[in-house]
């Protein structure tokens, strides 16, 4: 199968005009955008990623093509302060970065189409895999994602900046949504590993309202409740995974 690069095509011309005609010709017109770091279906065959300290790095650009495409990147970095942004998205696209051993050490999962970005200052000397998959199979063959890792001597701070400077991602995310909501209320949860979340609605006052236990798989997965008979009001999510608690204010109107 001929690659699905850019090609330079050379034209005859009826005259001379001192120099070589050229024109840039899409193999495969009909996508707007190519990979052409495929097949990097694996960590076993990662495309590498290479690394900037220059904040105007371009990074590089993928695409996910179709329900069973993932895109993974390895990495390797000796004692570094890294930051991994996955930007241009159209859709929603989620970032994950793991230990060469294939633990999963961050996360970053918004909802919608907002931009990914894992930091992990004073990240150890080793190898490392990216990944980048759609979630709920809400991909867009004809978009590029953008994706770019950068490296520090100082810290990366939040975009907030309202983090200590130690910030460093975890690996359980928990998005709460819509806020205002009606009669739904979804989590979308990312997780390390196969576990359970316990998630339960607490009124202001402190006194819990509703109590749920789900099964979790690794990686992102929206779960719903129904809030349609909850009083309307202020209220508060909890959700513990792996010990670890997520809160969220959300309002039901
Ligand atoms: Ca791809
Ligand atoms: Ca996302």
């Amino acid at each position: 199968m001929p690659l699905l690069l850019p090609h330079l095509v050379y034209v005859h011309q009826s005259t001379y005009n001192g120099g070589d005609d050229a024109m840039l010709v899409k193999m495969n017109p009909a996508d707007s955008c190519m990979d052409q770091y495929e097949p990097n279906n694996t960590n076993l065959i990662a495309t590498e990623l290479s690394i900037s300290s220059d904040t105007m790095f371009y990074g590089i650009t993928g695409n996910i093509s179709n329900s069973t495409d993932v895109d993974w990147f390895r990495i390797k970095t000796s004692l570094t302060n890294l930051k991994l942004e996955l930007i241009d998205l159209v859709t929603d696209y989620d970032l994950y970065l793991y230990k060469g051993n294939g633990q999963l050490i961050a996360t970053a999962a918004n909802i919608g189409d907002a931009d990914e970005t894992i930091i992990f200052n004073s990240l150890p000397k080793g190898k490392y895999y990216v990944r980048v998959v759609a979630a709920d199979n809400s991909y867009d063959p004809n978009a590029c994602y953008r994706l770019r890792a950068l490296i520090a001597s100082q810290p990366w701070l939040t975009k907030e900046g309202l983090l200590e400077n130690a910030f460093n991602q975890s690996a359980v995310q928990v998005y709460t949504y819509p806020n205002p909501a009606k009669d739904i209320l979804s989590l979308k949860i990312t997780a390390p590993n196969e576990s359970t979340a316990n998630v339960s609605i607490f009124e202001v006052s402190g006194q819990t309202i509703l109590e749920k236990v789900f099964t979790i798989e690794e990686g992102s997965q929206t779960i719903t409740l129904d809030v349609a008979a909850l009083k309307r009001g202020m209220y508060l999510v909890a959700t513990d995974i792996n010990g670890v608690r997520s809160f969220s204010k959300i309002v039901l109107q």
